[in-house]
């Protein structure tokens, strides 16, 4: 059977728009400049494309300078999606703009009714659900959470995003069944005890958020140690420009939902 965690038919994404200028941000170095942003996203989404996936784009939502990270919107699990409830009051609203999407291709869409939870600090991996609390998930919104995928069979732990770090997956991903890319930071919690970890190269933490995507592994440019390493370890490495989204604390895994309706 193929890999839960990392093999999927499909994936959803969505356009920056005008008023991405106006994302969030916890250090501003610059409003992003949409016309590279729109460059990268259109990259991204066709490196996607490549592994053979059906990928929705999504038209911009203006009204949420934030919603190109649409990965903070769901949880897209084999049994089922489920509505996430972000904790940036600025955001919220952009789940419920992501559920006639999902109404459509799954039959069973449940919604997060209580507490906070962004997809950002959710890592999925074949053996559990990680999730890390943070300054946008709670623990209420992680026990509704729990009440949902325990009726799917799901083991969930609740983890602890390092402070001053956005979202879980801002510093992990996941490389494959049984391997993370992350930070040291964040390794050396002990939350990936029992899994292979692979580190960032020193400098190159920015890297860590990256994406197994079918056959490859989506990272941003500009972090040749990093890249080399999982070269070296027989990934397949495909190099997408991030700068824009980076500017707003954004990284590849955030562009998109990534599964395989039910
Ligand atoms: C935010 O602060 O919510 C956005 N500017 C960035 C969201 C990044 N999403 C993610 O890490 N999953």
């Amino acid at each position: 059977m193929s890999p839960v965690s990392h093999t999927f038919t499909h994936a959803i994404t969505r356009c920056p728009g005008n008023s991405v200028t106006d994302g969030l941000r916890d250090t501003d170095i610059g409003a992003p400049d949409l016309a590279t942003f729109l460059d990268h996203h259109a990259t991204y989404v066709a490196a996607l494309r490549a592994t053979g996936a059906t990928v929705s784009v999504l038209d911009a939502l203006e009204p949420y300078p934030d919603a190109c990270f649409v990965e903070d919107t769901a949880l897209c699990l084999p049994q089922g999606a489920i509505i996430m409830r972000p904790g940036a009051p600025t955001r919220l609203g952009e789940a419920l703009e992501m559920k006639p999407h999902l109404d459509a291709l799954y039959s069973n869409v449940e919604t997060i009714t209580s507490g906070y939870i962004e997809g950002g600090d959710i890592l999925v991996t074949e053996r559990e659900i990680l999730v890390g609390l943070s300054a946008r998930t709670d623990a209420t919104g992680v026990a509704n959470l729990t009440d949902i995928t325990a009726k799917w069979g799901h083991k969930l732990r609740t983890v602890q995003t390092p402070p001053g770090v956005l979202h879980f997956k801002t510093d992990c991903s996941l490389l494959d069944a049984d391997t993370i890319l992350s930070t040291e930071l964040l390794d050396a919690s002990g939350c990936f005890d029992g899994y292979n970890v692979i580190h960032t190269s020193p400098g190159e933490e920015a890297c860590a958020n990256a994406i197994r995507f079918n056959g490859s592994v989506l990272m941003p440019a500009g972090f040749p140690r990093t890249a080399e390493k999982l070269d070296k370890a027989g990934y397949d490495i495909t190099q997408i420009g991030n700068s824009e989204a980076a500017k707003l604390d954004g990284g590849l895994s955030c562009l998109s939902l990534r599964f395989t309706p039910c």
